[in-house]
């Protein structure tokens, strides 16, 4: 996942990461990771054709991200749920969108939402000697 410009600008990077590991999700990995617009067009590029791709990856590309990898149970369908809906005022109580989020687009977390996408993000930014896999007490 992704902790998008609006929210590290804010000072919402530790608060997001503690929704995470409060719900027992390891993290796995983790880089501060500030994109080209280029860069940004390679991670977003299933959107390329959608109205919204320029404006998207310019604010992507704006200012630093924070990269996070999280591993568990279901994971990326839990990582979603705690994000909430893509629209912060669509997404449900208690949800990082809802709480965190500006508007549809500075919506504070990106998520992989499928394996696919995720064999695709991951080593978008981390290299294999950049994960660790550890048990938690
Ligand atoms: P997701 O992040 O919930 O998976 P996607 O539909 O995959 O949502 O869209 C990717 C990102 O593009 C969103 O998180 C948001 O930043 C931006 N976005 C999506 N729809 C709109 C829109 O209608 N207007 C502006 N930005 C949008
Ligand atoms: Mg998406």
């Amino acid at each position: 996942m992704l902790v998008k410009p609006d929210a590290v600008q804010k000072g919402y990077i530790g608060e997001i990461i503690k929704r995470f590991e409060g719900q027992g999700l390891r993290v796995c990995g983790i880089k501060m990771v500030h994109m080209t617009k280029e860069e940004a067009e390679g991670f977003y590029q299933v959107h390329r054709s959608r109205p919204f791709f320029g404006s998207l990856t310019s604010f992507m590309s704006s200012a630093p991200t924070v990269a996070l990898v999280l591993e568990g149970e279901g994971a990326i369908e839990r990582v979603r749920t705690l994000m909430g809906a893509t629209d912060p005022k669509q997404a449900e109580e208690g949800t990082i969108r809802r709480d965190l989020a500006i508007d549809i687009e500075k919506n504070a977390v990106h998520g992989s939402d499928s394996p696919d996408s995720a064999a695709f993000e991951i080593p978008y930014f981390f290299s294999a000697l950049e994960l660790f896999s550890y048990k938690c007490r």
